[in-house]
């Protein structure tokens, strides 16, 4: 079966940051395939990856980058799949804004849904609230992610108010 998640980035150096997301899809049981793919130095593999993702059976693509962050925008620029931006703050990123507004402000007409500044863990949740529209057992997954997570915040509550 081809992966239902497309996890791409700009450079192996976005790798520390972008793994959150193939542990979350991983722990939700969701299919990923996960490289590098970069606009600027490989141009041409950008263009083929995009343009063969929904015939691959790719449901959503996540796409990190930093500094001068155009992966997700000329992703989605490529293909109608949805994507999901992830702005990084890489070396060559100034401050973390530059990621951020290169991926969060495009023109209408080609949407980007961008995450926080260096928020792989949430892409991967987005993507599985997208995957979990067309299927119940995605949805039921997250559903009992949702309620572990109450029950560790409601944990560390009590533990706070012993102190
Ligand atoms: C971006 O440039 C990449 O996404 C990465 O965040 C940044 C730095 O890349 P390297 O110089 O570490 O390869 O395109």
């Amino acid at each position: 079966m081809s992966h239902q998640v497309s996890i791409i980035m700009g450079s192996d150096s976005d790798l520390p940051i972008m793994k959150a997301a193939a542990e979350i899809l991983g722990q939700l049981d969701i299919s990923y395939h996960m490289t590098v793919v970069s606009a600027h130095r490989t141009p041409e593999r950008m263009y083929a990856y995009a343009n063969e993702a929904r015939g691959n059976g790719t449901k959503v693509i996540i796409a990190g980058a930093g500094g001068a962050a155009h992966l997700p925008g000329m992703v989605a620029s490529l293909s109608t799949l949805p994507v999901i931006g992830v702005p990084i703050k890489s070396s060559n990123s100034i401050d973390g804004w530059d990621s951020i507004l290169s991926i969060l402000q495009m023109p209408n007409g080609i949407p980007v849904a961008t995450v926080a500044l260096n928020g792989a863990k949430n892409a991967g949740l987005l993507a599985a609230r997208i995957l979990s529209c067309s299927d119940e057992d995605v949805a039921k997954k997250l559903m009992h992610y949702r309620e572990t997570m109450k029950a560790e915040v409601l944990e560390k509550a009590k533990r706070v108010e012993n102190k």
